[in-house]
């Protein structure tokens, strides 16, 4: 399997050169791109030497960059002693074999995808978590296979010499077939674990409780949150997709209602398609939550720009509508003048620390309104034995006034939807 060191799990520290490109309609400034792109790459093990950018309209169709760029790439790359260039948007992969053969071996051409789809193998911790980053992985591979004797393929057609060699085609059919394979077992065992989780989900939605689903930019402090409010213990670190696995845990929110918090992957900007097919049943979490936490790095300069591709990728899950909140967190790192700049520019808006738990009070009375936002209120003659449902009331719901009657107790409560309809055949005027 030499070929597939791309699914390797252990990388040295390479030397590595970043490309970016200035588009005339780029959202993201190359450099601030080519700073993230540093920090993934940073995050792979890999260590960057250099950098090199141009602005272009579109992409050259042969190799990505202008013909002289090439030429300026491949200077650096010997003067520098590159391991692996990494270019910041995708390329084909005939631009990727292309420049392959230019730079010459053996040093790597890569681009954004394959560094985030080999962090995404670093980082995947559950069967689960691994088999979605397989796939994901195969998938980038497929058009990328080339057979050792591919050239001789093209001659093959053609007849004469050359065509006897079917050695190096035959393997490559068979590496793509292998692959194939693989990717039809992938999507099958995908689906038995997607059918279990969606059985345990079901589980859940019996216990009725709101559901809250952290999502945001990569390193925005989602997991550090759910730590903090829950004890969660999930790993948490100054790294590009620390978190790449579902947990969810219960929280009992002030005032005392139950619910469960799900910390999740988090997104970056031109997250690779194939990702976000692959990892569909994992934010199916993000999905199904009653509400969803937008998380954002408050400190970050790119904030605006990352709110942005987080709706983007929300949009892309199918979970562009459903409610949602957005909270600024590390407000620990603003000075006081900043905080106060941002709280008149945002009136609305809820700022707090993960670490620090500073604003922490603040954030939980506003998911308390979010979760009683859609209750129902309801007067009810609820009898002594419905034990179990008056609990549900108490957990879930806010009970305004009880009266002790006979046999049943009458209760006037504010409750979710989803408790109203159960407490229904009950219902008094
Ligand atoms: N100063 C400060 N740092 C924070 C705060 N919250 C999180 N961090 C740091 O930010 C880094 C990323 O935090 P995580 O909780 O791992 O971020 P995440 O959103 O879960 O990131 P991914 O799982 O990679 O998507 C860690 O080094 C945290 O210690 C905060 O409120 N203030
Ligand atoms: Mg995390």
């Amino acid at each position: 399997m030499a070929r597939f060191t791309f699914l390797s799990t252990s990388i040295e520290p390479e030397r590595a050169l970043l490309v970016g490109v200035e588009w005339r309609t780029n959202a993201w400034p190359v450099e601030r791109s080519l700073d993230e792109l540093e920090r993934l790459a940073g995050t792979a093990g890999a260590e960057v030497v250099g950098r090199l950018t141009q602005r272009l309209e579109r992409p050259v169709p042969k190799s990505f960059i202008g013909s002289g760029k090439v030429q300026e790439l491949k200077d650096l790359v010997s003067r520098l002693d590159v391991d692996v260039v990494i270019f910041d948007d995708d390329l084909t992969p005939a631009q990727q074999s292309h420049l392959e053969k230019t730079i010459g071996e053996p040093t790597k051409i890569i681009d954004r995808t394959a560094l985030i789809l080999d962090i995404f193998g670093l980082h995947a911790k559950t069967r689960e978590g691994r088999l979605q980053v397989q796939l994901a992985q195969l998938q980038y591979l497929l058009p990328r296979l080339r057979g050792m004797w591919s050239h001789l393929a093209k001659e093959q057609t053609r007849g004469g010499i050359g065509s006897r060699f079917g050695q190096g085609e035959s393997q490559l059919e068979v590496d793509r077939r292998l692959i194939r394979n693989r990717i039809s077992a992938l999507r099958r065992e995908l689906k038995e674990l997607e059918k279990r989780r969606e059985v345990q989900s079901k589980h859940r939605v019996k216990s009725d409780a709101f559901r809250v689903a952290l999502a945001g930019y990569t390193n925005a402090g989602k997991s550090t949150l759910l730590n903090t409010l829950t004890g969660a213990g999930v790993l948490s670190e100054d790294k590009l997709f620390a978190t790449l696995d579902p947990t969810t845990r219960s929280y009992v929110l002030p005032g005392g209602r139950s619910i469960t918090i799900t910390d999740t992957v988090g997104f970056i900007q031109k997250l690779p398609h194939g990702l976000v097919e692959a990892f569909k049943s994992t934010l199916s979490e993000v999905r199904g939550a009653d509400l969803i936490l937008k998380v954002v790095d408050v400190a970050d300069e790119d904030r605006e720009r990352h709110l942005e591709a987080v709706d983007r990728v929300l949009e892309e899950i199918g979970a562009g509508e459903r409610p949602s909140l957005t909270v600024y967190n590390k407000a620990d790192l603003l000075d006081a003048h900043e905080l106060e700049t941002l709280r008149v520019r945002m009136p609305q808006a809820v700022f707090f620390s993960a670490r620090t738990a500073l604003g922490l009070e603040q954030l939980l009375d506003r998911l308390a309104a979010e979760a009683a936002a859609s209750d129902r209120l309801i007067s009810a003659e609820v009898p002594y034995r419905e034990g179990s449902l008056m609990k549900v009331v108490r957990e879930q719901g806010q009970v305004l006034s009880e009266e002790y009657l006979e046999d049943r107790m009458r209760i006037v409560a504010k409750v979710p939807e989803r408790i109203a309809a159960r407490l229904q055949r009950y219902a008094v005027e």
